[in-house]
């Protein structure tokens, strides 16, 4: 009898050993080996849409960073809606991949799947565009640019511009699409910028949805409602772009009859600049995978990345974007 319960503790210590190794437990806490290869790696990005020059070159340049870096990026465009983005992000924790990276369409609606991304242990990064979850500890870094900052640079230049005008300056403002961290902002740091100067006012303010066709569209209308426009404040460079469309067919001559001010600096809008069909770009830089494969890298070795990384931007007069346009890469 003793012999068979020798026999029967040895093998259940053989097989409790066998359970250990096939887990992979390395005994450690975290139950990992440390971290993974960087080639082994593999992120889930759900981009927002191809809208405008600037998510197409912010596209272009994430997967060229991630292909220039050996990790594997999937990749969806959600065309500018939500739910789209929701799925995808779904779709990355199902996978099962390291990381998840996206910039969020609208800023609010956020916190169920993102509480999703961390019961699973997937750490997420906003790139570009802010989320208002209250819960910072959803997301480990939001890497983009001080959108409030830009509308500040695009206000003091109206404000430099008109400082001597005793006249009433009548600005009609083309905002991003509704919800979005960069059309909430951008109008407020402008508007608080112009407040100095009671003669600079807008009259109209209206949502072209980051498209060109969306700016040509409302810029028609506001031409048809506006007796007297003097200036169009447009949230991105492609708005910027249809207005200009909407102003010639009108007969009336961009940057001259009607002042443009636009944000982004894409190659098409910094061209309009240096034709003098737009005044003054503010830049967004669009230039964001570098900084994203870092900071993947970084948590990946066990590190800790600053929670806000805010992106080096410029501004352009014309001048300045004539000197710029042979050197530009998007
Ligand atoms: C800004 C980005 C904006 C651009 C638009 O970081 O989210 O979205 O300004 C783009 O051109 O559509």
């Amino acid at each position: 009898m003793k012999k068979l319960l020798s026999i029967v503790a040895a093998g259940a210590l053989l097989l409790g050993l066998a359970g250990c190794a096939s887990s992979g437990d390395s005994g450690d806490s975290a139950g990992g080996d440390g971290p993974k290869a960087v080639g082994d790696l593999v992120v889930g990005f759900a981009q927002v849409g191809a809208e405008s020059g600037w998510r197409t070159a912010n596209t272009k340049d994430i997967q060229d960073s991630f292909e220039e870096a050996g990790i594997e990026l999937k990749f969806s465009d959600a065309q500018q809606k939500q739910e789209n983005q929701i799925k995808a992000i779904r779709s990355y924790i199902q996978q099962g991949v390291d990381y998840i990276a996206f910039s969020p369409v609208v800023e609010t609606g956020w916190d169920a799947v993102l509480n999703e991304a961390k019961a699973a242990g997937i750490p997420v990064i906003l790139t570009d565009r802010a989320v208002d979850s209250k819960d910072t500890s959803l997301y480990v870094s939001f890497l983009g640019s001080d959108f409030i900052e830009e509308g500040k640079k695009a206000g003091q230049w109206v404000l430099d511009q008109y400082k001597d005008s005793t006249e009433p300056v009548n600005i009609v403002q083309l905002e991003g699409t509704t919800g979005a961290a960069p059309a909430i902002d951008r109008a407020e740091g402008f508007a608080e910028v112009i407040a100095d100067n009671e003669n600079l006012k807008v009259v109209a303010s209206q949502t072209g949805d980051f498209t060109r066709a969306g700016g040509k569209q409302v810029m028609e209308a506001m031409l048809k409602s506006q007796p007297d426009i003097d200036l169009v404040y447009a949230h991105n460079d492609d708005m910027g772009l249809g207005a200009i469309e909407a102003i010639e067919a009108a007969g009336l001559v961009p940057g001259k009859d009607i002042k443009i001010v636009t944000v982004d600096a894409v190659h098409d809008g910094m061209q309009a600049l240096a034709d003098g069909k737009i005044n003054f770009i503010v830049e967004c830089s669009p230039l964001l995978g570098a900084q994203l494969v870092d900071i993947i890298k970084t948590l990946n070795d066990g590190g800790t990345v600053e929670p806000r990384i805010i992106t080096e931007e410029t501004t352009f007069t014309q001048e300045q974007a004539i000197e710029a346009l042979p050197d530009r890469k998007y």
